[in-house]
């Protein structure tokens, strides 16, 4: 193992001492100024994890939602899932060593992983267009050069597209091909396929607003578009050409204001990495619609099932939520639909997990992250049946949409322009407007807050979040609050990616849901040692 030129390299990134973080939610996230030895470390942690694999690893430099300042970074495993739980516990470790012990840290972990150092090693590199991320991308590579690792810097890259690049490596190529190019090919030949004979579509219909959050999403729309052969005409707004990333647009803008950064009768957006979308429209009285996470899992899962029915296939569909989902999409899915929902903890990779265990998994927070997971078992019955001389035509027309909606999902993450290609499809073949698919269920009124503490980690939960076991007397006192309203529902967690205690409410009224997430708030403020100002209503 090269220690020498760990040595003489890490000079170039040492450590603040006595700064640590976490690899939270969905990695490391926070002010870019403290990130440059953490991108290193992550370089030198993804070479031992490439080597371990014996595959292809993926680091993407982004802080998705967060606002331009920030910046982060995600490790992609083999399949292009997120990195499993014991390395995000490696993360850590490693992040937070301090720079004389950085050596030792590795080599435990080369030792606890039984790492074979004369292995080869491959890292695939992306980033979102923050201004930091050149020179954090920059300090990845310098990790895993530092030990003796290959890379291939993707550049300029949505967070879904080096997810499915790194699937792409490691099946060699039985994915798809793991280029910009192959990715658009792969999408818009499934696209195209699956809506040739949806053809009385107006233009008014084909048309989309995309609000690209002033991010990676629109450029990569922009170059995406040409593919699509005006099967579908997007109209870019925050197309990054001059607006500030996630600022006042965007999916996370979008889901927790509850407001339209663009106003249309069919609009989406996209978060600050494009791995989250969700959709909206102004009405006639100038009401804004919102379609997120919930209403897209449940298109889409009805959509599947009527498909499944009609090949005659028994496969088992699931769809798999967290405490964010809106109690009417629940209640739609179990009791109208009657598909089965399961309730994981927030992060993708929690409903990731829980979607594997189905024929069919269909995974979507609330905030508009997720995608849909078709095991092998399932896959091959569709295959075999497209191929099958016996079956009938009606059969045949559903396994054949079936398998080109295959090809049109991302399956290694939540992935903005293929969801959005998707609900595309699934409006496009229904003949349903965006209005028709609104009014499906009616939403529960919902609001979301934040409260900033003292140590966010004082918050700890159970019953995938739903319920907060300390500090005491927290969960007793959202109780009682909640019992003051009907059909009310309430949570608070600490979050993974940005400094805040999260707060949930729904009720009857949009009045009583914003009453009793304020509230919460105040509760959280009292017990949870607030910082600043009392929450205001
Ligand atoms: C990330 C995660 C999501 C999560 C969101 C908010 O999204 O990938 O699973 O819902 O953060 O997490 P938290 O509430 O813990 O801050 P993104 O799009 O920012 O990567």
């Amino acid at each position: 193992m090269k220690m020498n030129s760990i040595h003489s390299c890490r000079k170039l990134h040492p450590k603040p001492e006595g700064l640590a973080l976490q690899y939270g939610t969905a990695g490391f996230r926070t002010d870019a100024k403290h990130l440059d030895h953490i991108m290193f470390r992550m370089g030198l942690l993804a070479t031992l994890r490439s080597k371990k694999t014996k595959s292809t690893i993926g680091v993407m430099v982004t802080a998705s939602h967060n606002p331009e300042e920030d910046n982060g970074v995600k490790l992609i495993d083999p399949m292009g899932e997120m990195v499993t739980a014991v390395w995000e516990g490696y993360a850590t470790q490693l992040a937070n060593t301090e720079q004389d012990s950085l050596l030792k840290e590795l080599k435990d972990i080369i030792e606890k992983e039984d790492i074979d150092m004369s292995e080869p090693a491959s890292i695939y590199v992306g980033k979102d267009t923050r201004p930091s991320g050149a020179s954090l991308s920059r300090a990845v590579l310098d990790g895993v050069s530092s030990l003796g690792g290959k890379t291939h810097d993707y550049g300029l890259v949505t967070t879904p597209q080096l997810h499915y690049m790194v699937c792409c490596c490691n099946t060699h190529g039985c994915y798809g091909s793991p280029t910009v190019e192959g990715y658009y090919q792969k999408l818009s030949q499934a696209f195209l396929q699956l809506t040739q004979n949806a053809s009385n579509r107006t233009d008014d219909q084909k048309r989309l607003l995309v609000d690209g959050a002033n991010g990676i999403g629109a450029l990569k729309m922009r170059e995406m578009e040409p593919f699509l052969r005006s099967k579908l005409q997007v109209v870019l707004s925050n197309d990054s050409s001059s607006g500030k990333l996630n600022h006042m647009c965007g999916a996370d803008y979008v889901k927790v204001q509850q407001k339209a950064p663009q106003v249309g009768e069919c609009c989406c957006s996209f978060d600050g990495d494009a791995d989250r979308i969700v959709y909206y429209y102004t009405d006639s009285k100038g009401c804004f619609h919102l379609l997120d996470g919930d209403k897209i899992a449940t298109l889409i899962s009805t959509y599947l099932k009527e498909l499944l029915t009609q090949a005659g296939l028994n496969l088992q569909i699931a769809v798999v939520q967290t405490a964010y989902a809106n109690g009417s999409s629940t209640r739609y899915l179990e009791d109208v639909m009657k598909v089965a929902v399961c309730c994981t903890k927030t992060g993708v990779k929690h409903l990731h997990h829980a979607a594997q265990e189905y024929d069919i998994g269909v995974y979507f927070e609330a905030n508009g992250h997720g995608t849909v997971l078709f095991s092998k078992a399932a896959q091959k019955q569709i295959q075999e049946l497209v191929k099958d001389p016996n079956t009938n035509d009606e059969r045949k027309r559903a396994v054949k949409l079936l398998e080109s909606t295959i090809n049109l999902i991302n399956q290694t993450v939540g992935d903005a322009i293929s969801d959005m290609l998707v609900i595309e499809t699934v409006l496009a073949i229904r003949g349903m407007s965006v209005q028709d698919w609104h009014a499906i269920y009616t939403d529960l009124p919902n609001r979301q807050l934040k409260v900033t503490v003292s140590d966010r980690r004082v918050i700890d939960t159970t019953d995938a979040e739903r319920r907060a076991v300390t500090p005491e007397g927290l969960q007793d006192a959202i109780d009682s609050l909640v019992k003051k309203y009907k059909t009310a529902r309430s949570f608070v967690r600490p979050s993974g990616t940005e400094d805040v205690v999260r707060v949930y409410a729904e009720a009857d009224t949009q009045e009583n849901a914003d009453r009793l997430a304020h509230e919460v708030s105040l509760a959280v403020y009292r017990l949870a040692e607030g910082v600043g100002d009392e929450p205001k209503p």
